[in-house]
């Protein structure tokens, strides 16, 4: 009985310690990655737009529908937060290829794009609203 046991153990063990060793790793490189994600200063370029009163704002200023300007060739994270309740806002940057869903009262969505590396202007615009709410999106080097 005993025979017949111990080397099922003995050979069951190894691929234990291969998955468990797996799993370790696993972990650790998802937590070395969360740092970098979440890190601002990981390079990546955020700009927060606030959809109210029928317009884009960057949040905390008061210029409606503001040209945003971002650099050539860098990764943008584009956080729309809609604060209009029972208004539906969108984002949309076709020249981009950027766009965040329409957003149906208070709650807010990301995309996250690269730069094109020729400067120029693109169109931003929220889709409903396209005559109030819209703007230049510069490439600048
Ligand atoms: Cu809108």
């Amino acid at each position: 009985m005993r025979l017949a046991f111990d080397p099922v153990r003995l050979s069951s063990r190894p691929v234990r310690v291969t998955t468990v060793t797996a799993l370790m790793l696993a972990v650790a490189g998802i937590m070395a990655l969360i740092p970098v994600v979440a890190d601002p200063r990981s390079g990546r370029h955020e700009i927060v737009l606030v959809a109210r009163e029928m317009a884009f704002y960057v949040d905390g200023t008061r210029m409606p529908n503001p040209t945003l300007t971002i650099r050539a060739g860098e990764e943008v994270r584009l956080v729309l937060r809609n604060e209009q309740p029972g208004v539906t806002h969108d984002f949309v940057a076709e020249s981009l290829g950027a766009s965040i869903e329409p957003l149906k009262g208070v709650g807010s969505g990301s995309v996250v794009f690269r730069a094109p590396n020729q400067a120029g202007r693109h169109d931003y615009v929220c889709t409903p609203h396209s005559r109030m709410m819209n703007g230049t999106i510069v490439v600048g080097r």
